[in-house]
């Protein structure tokens, strides 16, 4: 009953949240451009907006059906996807009124979700056993380091090269943590089979998933194709990345979190 009623009172407070965002944004629109049929990239900011307010609010009411030791993971989950809708908005209302990409926009959402993505494999392993917080340390490192690289580069403080190889450091550096440092480790020594399986699948989400941006990042600014194909091309890339690798992933993490409350309950 209880947890029922608190089901409600938080989709209430989130439906507000999402529609007093998205009426002062549209107040925001009626000053520029509005959507263009023919403006796929413009379509696909929308349609991913959506997709992500619905993934928030999903994971946020999934977590009355999991135990206790879950329940942050779907917090967190959901708070990527939240930051990731607002981001949208904005980032939409860039590339509509001007047809440029929204990087600093684009690089703020970074900068808070992708460490929140990392922390996720840290909250998975920590609902099994004690993780030492070395792994976090690490994990927020190679983070920072990939993406000021990016970011150097794309607003051009530094020549696209350059900052793509440092971008490219800081992700190896997590691939190793995951996979053969302690973060990798500690999943093979100490974790049941279901959070495995599921700590498997999100480094390689966070392997081939991610892949796509540096890819996105090649047709931007490394091709030399002309300013208005490489903005598209790397705004398409980027959108359809996020979808896997913010939706999707949250979904795995729901699953499992699923799956290992109700085998714990049935014991
Ligand atoms: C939700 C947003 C996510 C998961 C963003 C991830 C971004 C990356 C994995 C970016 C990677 C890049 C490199 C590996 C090289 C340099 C250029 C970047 C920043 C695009």
């Amino acid at each position: 009953m209880m947890s029922n009623s608190n089901g409600l009172k938080k989709a209430s407070v989130l439906g507000l949240g999402a529609i007093t965002t998205f009426t002062a944004n549209q107040a925001f629109a009626a000053s520029g451009a509005l959507l263009k049929p023919d403006d796929f990239v413009g379509i696909s900011f929308w349609l991913i907006t959506m997709a992500l307010i619905a993934s928030t609010v999903f994971f946020f009411l999934e977590r009355d059906r999991v135990s206790a030791k879950w329940k942050t993971s779907l917090t967190v989950s959901g708070l990527v996807t939240l930051i990731a809708a607002v981001h949208y908005l904005y980032m939409r209302e860039v590339w509509v009124n001007t047809g440029t990409s929204p990087t600093v926009f684009r690089y703020i959402d970074w900068l808070i979700t992708v460490p929140l993505l990392m922390i996720e494999f840290f909250l998975i392993l920590s609902a099994i056993t004690k993780v030492p917080v070395g792994v976090f340390w690490r994990l927020m490192v190679g983070t920072l380091v990939m993406l000021i690289g990016g970011y150097l580069g794309e607003a051009r403080y530094m020549s696209a090269w350059p900052a793509f190889i440092i971008g490219m450091a800081g992700w190896a550096f997590i691939l190793y943590e995951i996979f053969m440092g302690q973060a990798g480790k500690i999943n093979a020594t100490s974790a049941p089979p279901s959070v495995q399986s599921a700590f498997s699948t999100m480094r390689w989400i966070v392997t081939f998933g991610w892949a796509i941006y540096p890819i996105g990042y090649f047709f931007g600014y490394l091709t030399g194709a002309g300013p208005e194909a490489s903005a598209n091309a790397l705004n398409i890339i980027y959108n359809l990345a996020d979808v896997l690798n913010k939706i999707a992933f949250g979904l795995i993490i729901w699953s499992v979190a699923v799956s290992e409350s109700q085998a714990s309950a049935s014991k």
